[in-house]
């Protein structure tokens, strides 16, 4: 519509033509007009005149715009960064706390299961060391029950034969077993003897030679069957068994000992006889045995050693531990002892401490009547008070070895040597000359 268009352009110019007309003659201020900047000059601003404005500091806005952008840029980028900071704080803060306590926990559980697992591995080795203890054991007693077995067929075989039951005791009677050797006697079995002044017989085994030498004897130990510590009664009157075969352990008594052995004026000779361990034998042989009456303690005398390969253990011996050793030692002389009647030159109680009867010094060269150890060699560790208390004759043996076999009997003078013995005839002279026969 073009009328319109001219009209409507006609109106346009004339209220521009107007306006700047009008407003370039118009001082600008508060009540006039609404922008007030200094930068629009001291006029109200015409449309031109905020046009020429905006063109003036367009570039400098845009620049401030583009400068701002960069800050904003900037302010985003950092804010971007101090997000993920914020995020990773965040995720650390959710994290589980690791303080020291947090850390000391786990390590205390693990010292402790270390400990327990250490523990474990002890206790599996000393169940191990037990088990091997137990089956070493279990292996001891099987060869024992084995040996057990055999033994028990072997007293059932002999069960089987006829029991006896009453000892064969020889029919010849003397005042010693030479005595009843010279009545004919030739069997070594259990006799009735009756010393001069012996108020009734009593029981002995006599070992009676072919030759028609006899010896009574009043000590064998043999197996360790029959217990030596006694006390002083027990002594005085023998103890153990006596039987025809001569395969049981005892002391005849002291007593009669005692009756025997001074019953003449022939002297008797005492053998001791040794057997070790290895079946090594040996013996000690001492002229003019005799055992002191009660009252004198049963006292040991002899007049000297004859010989023997066992050597001279009733003379002492010089252990090395002092030099008093083998005085100290020596039996010749000494009174007899027990635990319960010390006759002993030691502080101590020798027979007490050695667990036997004997004619203790301080205490002991030989010692035949202590406690029997099988096998022989025996410690300190072994002795209930770690003395020297086994079946020991110190001048063929060590003290620390116990003998398996001893006997201990008298002959009279007058027969020693007549069956081939070790009785030499320099011996029988001197024995002649000091007029013992
Ligand atoms: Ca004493």
């Amino acid at each position: 519509m073009p009328r319109l268009y001219h009209r409507g352009v006609l109106f346009l110019q004339s209220i521009l033509l107007f306006s700047s007309t009008y407003c370039q003659n118009l001082m600008a201020n508060t009540d006039n007009c609404c922008i007030l900047d200094e930068r629009f000059g001291e006029y109200c601003p015409t449309t031109c005149g905020v046009s020429d404005f905006l063109n003036t500091y367009y570039t400098d806005v845009d620049t401030d715009l583009q400068y701002f952008e960069g800050l904003l840029n900037q302010i985003k980028n950092e804010t971007t960064t101090t997000t993920v900071i914020v995020t990773d704080m965040q995720l650390l803060g959710t994290k589980p706390q690791t303080s020291p306590q947090g850390i000391k926990d786990p390590t205390q559980k693990s010292r402790t299961m270390l400990d327990e697992i250490t523990r474990y591995e002890r206790t599996v080795t000393d169940n191990e060391r037990i088990i091997q203890e137990l089956q070493d054991m279990l292996n001891t007693n099987t060869q024992k029950i084995v040996q057990l077995k055999q033994k028990i067929s072997v007293l059932e075989s002999q069960c089987q034969q006829p029991c006896k039951d009453t000892v064969q005791i020889q029919e010849y009677t003397g005042k010693d077993c030479q005595e009843i050797a010279n009545k004919g006697a030739r069997t070594s079995g259990l006799y009735y003897i009756k010393p001069l002044k012996a108020k009734q017989q009593f029981l002995v085994y006599c070992e009676i030679e072919p030759s028609g030498s006899a010896w009574t004897v009043f000590q064998r130990r043999l197996d360790g069957s029959v217990d030596f510590n006694k006390n002083w009664v027990q002594y005085k009157e023998g103890f153990g068994y006596l039987s025809p075969t001569d395969t049981t352990e005892f002391w005849l008594g002291n007593e009669k000992i005692h009756l025997v052995s001074t019953q003449s004026t022939i002297p008797y000779v005492l053998r001791i006889e040794l057997e070790d361990w290895s079946g090594h034998k040996s013996t000690a042989d001492y002229s003019t045995f005799r055992l002191g009456s009660e009252k004198d303690n049963y006292r040991l005398t002899y007049a000297y050693f004859l010989g023997g390969d066992a050597g001279d253990a009733f003379d002492g011996f010089d252990f090395g531990d002092d030099p008093s050793d083998k005085f100290y030692t020596s039996h010749n002389g000494m009174q007899f002892s027990t635990y319960d009647k010390d006759n002993d030159r030691y502080d101590g109680n020798c027979a007490e401490q050695d667990g036997s009867g004997w004619w203790m010094n301080r205490c002991h060269a030989g010692h035949l009547n202590g406690k029997y150890y099988t096998d022989g060699t025996y410690s300190e560790a072994d002795s209930p008070t770690g003395y020297d208390n086994g079946i020991m004759w110190s001048t063929w043996r060590s003290r620390w070895y116990s003998m398996k076999k001893v006997s201990m009997k008298i002959i009279p003078l007058n027969r020693y040597g007549d069956g081939g013995q070790q009785f030499s005839k320099d011996a029988k002279v001197n024995f002649q000359r000091r007029g013992d026969y």
